[in-house]
């Protein structure tokens, strides 16, 4: 079964694959394509890639015209437009007790979304949330809660799906698992914004990747694959069957992309993940 799931970028044809990109990258980030973006582009597309998923490092300096211009050039999507810089490198977050810091996440993650608007993709939002720390959990949240509701209507303006990463215990220390995702967006009445799951994550913090999924339903709108140990699918034991069963099962129709180390290099972790995942399981080709 394929196409029914909602989950924003799905066109009703089956799921696709992306692969992760960035201009610059610390040399162990799970970044495959590295370097100018419209040869990470071309490269994607010559291995069989549906699109790319772009890690942004200063959205107030971003070109989406000229990266959609590359796509377009090579066939390829943009899958999502990463927003974690924000945090890494500029110490912005949706958490912080001082409401200018806050304030200054909104206004760059506006422009995620108005970038991702002109390339029709998403933004994912993962580490921008921040994290609680040692202080009230319950009034941290709450104000996270509230940022991410008016980045919700602003996509909803712009018809951009916002893709809310769980992310394991040892980076974030909120919206660790499938169902804290799900309960948080139901929660919060927010009508622009999936669930997104990454298998390296879900190794931690899932009891089993069926029953994750399961629970998103048609509220999972984005995927990230890795092994295990966050090398390249299927270098090690991941039970990536069981992923993609569950994904099948719901519907799933969106993309799944590959974020690992870049190990023995990007170029190559990037080819040998395509080959292992569309030797084995159905994808738009
Ligand atoms: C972080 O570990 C991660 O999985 C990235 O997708 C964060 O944006
Ligand atoms: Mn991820």
């Amino acid at each position: 079964m394929s196409g029914n799931c909602p989950g924003a970028l799905a066109d009703g044809s089956g799921m696709r694959l992306a692969v992760t990109a960035a201009e610059n990258a610390a040399p162990l980030a799970p970044i495959l394509l590295r370097g100018d973006l419209a040869a990470a582009a071309d490269a994607a597309g010559k291995i069989g890639y549906r699109g790319i998923e772009i890690h942004v490092p200063d959205i107030w300096s971003f070109d989406a015209g000229g990266l959609a211009a590359a796509c377009s050039a090579s066939g390829v999507r943009v899958s999502a437009l990463v927003s974690g810089q924000l945090n890494v490198r500029l110490g912005l977050s949706l958490s912080d007790d001082d409401p200018g810091i806050v304030e200054r996440a909104l206004e760059g993650l506006g422009l995620f979304v108005e970038a991702a608007a002109a390339l029709k993709s998403g933004v994912v939002i993962g580490w921008v949330r921040g994290r609680i720390g040692d202080r009230d959990g319950r009034a941290v949240l709450a104000r996270q809660a509230e940022a991410i509701r008016r980045i919700d209507v602003k996509a909803g303006d712009c018809g951009v799906p916002l893709y809310i990463e769980a992310i394991n215990r040892y980076e974030i220390d909120s919206l660790n698992t499938a169902a804290e995702a799900v309960n948080f967006i139901r929660e919060n009445g927010l009508k622009n914004s999936y669930v997104h799951l990454d298998t390296f994550h879900m190794n931690i913090d899932e009891y089993s990747f069926a029953k994750a999924i399961r629970q998103c339903g048609p509220l999972l709108g984005y995927v990230h694959v890795a092994e295990n140990t966050r090398h390249y699918p299927g270098h090690d034991r991941l039970d990536f069957q069981e992923v993609f069963a569950g994904l099948e099962r719901i519907g799933y129709g969106g993309f799944v992309t590959v974020e690992c180390l870049p190990l023995p290099d990007g170029m190559e972790a990037a080819r040998r993940a395509f080959e292992y995942l569309s030797r084995r399981f159905v994808f738009q080709t």
